[in-house]
């Protein structure tokens, strides 16, 4: 290996630069927990997607090492191997070292990708313990490696020839175990992403392996040639389509490339999702914004000019033409401006025009050519649109109820006497005799409960209006405070915590399930601002001595029973359900803020977790079998 020896005033500048991303890892990828860790491997992957959407790379792979490194390939032309005018060094070390190089050092091309944060290569190495770059081009193989941080241990140099047509780029990092919480790469987390990246970018293929299990050597590959349509029938997989034809639309306009592809199904929950760049702009934008508009006058038109639609009749509403659609649409954009506290939103004014113009030509034009299918979607639309009407009727009853006196409708709430929701929580209590118990066992200063006495609807398979007919429900909409549909309100959240406390048994879990997609297909917000979560009822209890300790799980009590003395036999008894504990266990067990164990229910991936609800709670009872039969075993840990 071939030490570096002297160092100039460039060589400090780009030392201080990688030694800021260690010391700041958070400004550059965001957090250094799992989420970081996995972000690595996105901003070496957008180098050769960059590549791909430049029309000169086909084929990327991701491998997951024994050692816990990350290799990512690419079949592209390969990082410039030249000097450097402006840093002196080879252009591959220039791209490792100086912080926001990228693309500022290319000869133009088209770059349209880029990471959260769009920092690419050189906070890849910053924040790495080991780099190899390798580059084959020209039949040479380039190789420069880094260490600790970033810092050049073998400048770029020819190590051996390859055939004269191969080219390409591979990167080997590890992460540095100082700065991250964890350095174990999540193969399902890599799968998700690699999966809609290639989606998102139809024709390319992407190869993902894992070598830490020794067996499987291929892995798996992802390629869709109909790239977005593709997308739309995977999330449509588990629902019912009410129009063979995934319908979909592109366009460019000055560099800007629009696409969009949809599908109806017979559900009520719509799954609209937007890209641009490949990244999820989950707070919409102009993109969404041009769409939705267009998609709403376009039925409407097209609704009056039929007579489906009569001339008294109330107009139909975005909320009407969105029921059941499925939609994904990708913006590719050269230089986009991303708004919003979280960045999750497109703010390029001109996109809006752009996406209203393709869209709204394309689908009339689908229309006019499928009347069947046309009649099928505006009559979708009316039915929505007769509903949201009847539930907003329905849904006057449960305000003007608020409206009087919450502490006591219908007798069912016990509220908590304390009025700051930052420090009040609700219990959703299965069953009246556990009710009765977490009632007396309350703290009745910061604690609501609310018993849970009839089945919850599956809300998978009902539209609002008839959700807002069933009593349990419009009890807990009144008891939240926010409202529901389009006048929800998350700061009118009563309770910080909504804690759902059912028996650790199938019918426990099947309520959970219940309450779960009632909580995600109507109150979105609060399950993602993080007030969802389940407590846990112990399974045992050992009494030993004059000790008593309740254990959540068999391996908790494997570690407790080991670490005891073996001279008193310890009492071990298997707790039943949360009906059968008095106040006092429910208490000590369960409620009480200092001893309780709760488990935050998060919503990791929503277009994941969107898909699991339909599998789980749809109209296909295949999936959800299988679903059930796959993840039996993991049921007790259900985080969605
Ligand atoms: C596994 C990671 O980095 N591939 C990659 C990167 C580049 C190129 C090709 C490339 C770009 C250009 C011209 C250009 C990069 N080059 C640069 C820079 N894979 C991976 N493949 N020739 C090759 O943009 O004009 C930065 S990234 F700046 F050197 F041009």
């Amino acid at each position: 290996m071939e030490e570096k020896q002297h160092y100039d005033a460039s060589d400090i500048q780009v030392l201080e630069g990688l030694e800021a991303v260690r010391k700041r890892p958070g400004m550059y990828i965001g957090t250094t927990d799992v989420k970081g860790l996995h972000h690595l491997v996105w901003e070496i992957v957008d180098n050769s997607i960059d590549e791909a959407l430049a029309g000169y790379c086909n084929h990327i792979e991701i491998i997951i090492n024994k050692d816990n490194s990350v290799t990512v390939k690419d079949n592209g032309r390969g990082i410039p191997v030249g000097i450097h005018a402006k840093t002196g060094i080879s252009t591959v070390e220039t791209v490792y070292t100086v912080l926001h190089a990228g693309g500022k050092f290319g000869g133009g091309g088209y770059k349209v990708s880029g990471g959260l944060h769009g920092v690419g290569a050189s906070v890849v190495n910053a924040l790495s313990s080991d780099v190899t770059v390798t580059v084959y081009k020209e039949g040479k193989i380039y190789e420069a490696k880094f260490a600790n941080g970033g810092k050049v241990v073998q400048s770029l140099k020819v190590i051996g020839s390859c055939e004269d047509n191969r080219t390409g780029t591979t990167v080997t990092f590890k992460p540095d175990a100082t700065i991250f919480d964890t350095d174990i790469f999540d193969y399902d987390t890599l799968r998700v992403r690699t999966r809609e990246l290639a989606f998102l970018n139809k024709g390319l293929s992407i190869t993902l392996r894992d070598d830490r299990t020794a067996e499987d050597t291929t892995g798996e590959t992802f390629m869709y040639e109909g790239g977005i349509s593709e997308y739309v029938k995977y999330l449509n997989q588990n629902k019912t389509p009410i129009h063979n034809e995934i319908i979909h639309l592109e366009g460019e306009e000055e560099g800007v490339m629009f696409e969009v592809a949809m599908q109806y199904n017979s559900g009520y929950s719509d799954s609209i999702y937007s890209f641009v760049n490949n990244i999820n702009t989950h707070d919409g934008g102009t993109h969404e914004e041009g769409v939705r508009r267009a998609l709403t006058r376009i039925i409407n038109n097209y609704a009056k000019r039929t007579n489906m639609l009569k001339n008294n009749d109330e107009s139909l509403t975005g909320d009407d033409v969105k029921e059941g659609l499925t939609m994904i649409i990708s913006c590719k954009h050269p230089n986009p401006q991303f708004e919003g506290q979280t960045k999750g939103r497109l703010g390029n004014s001109e996109v809006r025009k752009l996406a209203d113009n393709v869209f709204s030509e394309g689908f009339e034009r689908f229309l006019l050519e499928n009347p069947e299918e046309a009649k099928i979607i505006v009559d979708k639309a009316m039915t929505a649109s007769r509903a949201r009407i009847a539930a907003k009727k329905a849904r006057e009853l449960t305000r003007r109820k608020s409206d009087l006196d919450v502490v006591n409708f219908g007798g069912k709430l016990v509220d908590c006497k304390e009025k700051d929701p930052s420090i009040c929580e609700i219990f959703l209590v299965e069953g009246d005799s556990a009710g009765g118990s977490a009632i007396k066992g309350r703290n009745s200063m910061t604690q609501a409960i609310l018993p849970l006495r009839g089945k919850i609807l599956n809300v998978e398979k009902a539209r609002l209006d008839r959700a807002l007919t069933n009593e349990e429900i419009r009890t807990i909409i009144t008891a939240f405070g926010t409202g529901i549909g389009q006048e929800f309100d998350l700061n009118k959240l009563r309770y910080d915590k909504i804690i759902i406390m059912t028996d650790a048994d199938v019918d426990g879990s099947h309520i959970r399930v219940l309450l779960l997609t009632l909580f995600y297909r109507f109150f979105r917000p609060i399950v993602e601002a993080g007030h969802v979560y389940a407590a846990q009822p112990p399974l045992f209890c050992i009494k030993h001595g004059n000790t008593i300790k309740y254990v959540l799980s068999e391996e908790e009590k494997e570690e407790y029973l080991a670490s005891l003395k073996e001279n008193v036999k310890p009492d071990i008894t298997r707790m039943k359900g949360l009906g059968e504990m008095d106040a006092e266990e429910l208490n000590a067990t369960t409620m009480d803020i200092e001893k309780r164990v709760l488990r935050k229910i998060t919503v990791n991936d929503v277009i994941e977790a969107d898909a699991a609800f339909s599998r789980l709670m749809g109209e296909e009872v295949e999936p959800r079998r299988q679903f059930i039969e796959q993840n039996a075993v993991y049921v007790q840990n259900l985080d969605i």
